[in-house]
């Protein structure tokens, strides 16, 4: 029997790809999603198992509605779902923000995750045989930091929509785990800081950060438990973080 379809969305970098790679070397079966098609077609080249590549921004409902509701043969069986794309865009108080980066962090974390979930999730009922859902959240997710504020917003709003998945496909068998990182090095602060590499060093010095293979780690542990184990939710931070604020740096 072939290995479980796994879809990723955000595969293109940081824990998304770490996440494809892991699988991939596990023989798994790869739906990998993102906006960038070189980076794609680069990861589907190296990936050394079955895999099929999505080109698409998921705020985009028609898109994400014409490339994950009409599957090609082979595919169409997603048994794995891994909600993983999102970002964050600025880092300031509410009274200054900019409402163009909050739609962005609101489109992408929240109803991005709603537009890929609502097109996958009846063929997993439709099949009885279960499912799993994997939401990628944040600590931003459990705690508000300064100046996290539409982020964190974005990120609780993921949280309760682990909640409230398991509470509505429990009775199908779906299992629905939500991942809160930490600090995780990977492009994520040079998106929020709009490509100011300087600035999102400085987020991790003189600390060891998580990097994505450690989420990669945990979604894999999570996935590959037995059918009566569900692994609910999952906080995740390196050793020398304490908090979303309290970090310990030398
Ligand atoms: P990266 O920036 O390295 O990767 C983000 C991925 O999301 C990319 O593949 C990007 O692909 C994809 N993505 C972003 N926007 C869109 C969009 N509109 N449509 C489709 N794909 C999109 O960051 P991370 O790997 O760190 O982030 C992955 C997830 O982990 C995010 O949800 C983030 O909030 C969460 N997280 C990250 C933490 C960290 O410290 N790094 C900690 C806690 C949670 P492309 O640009 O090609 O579209
Ligand atoms: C990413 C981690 O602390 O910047 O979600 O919110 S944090």
């Amino acid at each position: 029997m072939s290995k479980p379809v796994v879809l990723i969305t955000g595969a293109t970098a940081g824990i998304g790809e770490a996440t494809a790679e892991l699988f991939a070397r596990n023989g798994y079966r790869l739906i990998l999603t993102g906006r960038r098609q070189e980076r794609l077609e680069a990861l589907k080249n190296k990936l050394k198992t079955d895999v099929l590549t999505l080109c698409f921004d998921v705020r985009n409902r028609n898109e994400v509605e014409e490339n994950l509701g009409s599957l090609p043969e082979g595919w169409k069986e997603v048994d794995i779902l891994i909600n993983n794309a999102g970002l964050a865009a600025g880092l300031s108080g509410i009274q200054n923000g900019d409402i163009d980066d909050w739609e962005r962090m609101i489109d992408t974390n929240l109803k991005g995750l709603l537009y890929v979930t609502r097109t996958i999730v009846p063929g997993m009922i439709e099949r009885k045989k279960g499912g799993h859902i994997i939401n990628v959240s944040s600590i931003a997710g459990k705690e508000v930091y300064p100046n996290g504020n539409v982020y964190c917003a974005s990120k609780h709003g993921v949280d309760a929509l682990s909640k409230a998945m398991r509470i509505d496909l429990v009775s199908y068998g779906i299992k629905v785990t939500n991942i809160a990182p930490g600090m995780a090095e990977t492009e994520f602060s040079i998106v929020r800081f709009g490509g100011d590499t300087e600035k999102a060093e400085k987020v991790y010095s003189g600390l060891t950060p998580l990097y994505a293979e450690d989420i990669a780690d945990v979604i894999y542990f999570a996935v590959t438990r037995p059918p009566h184990v569900t692994l609910n939710d999952i906080i995740i931070m390196p050793t020398a973080q304490a908090s979303a604020a309290i970090v310990n740096r030398k």
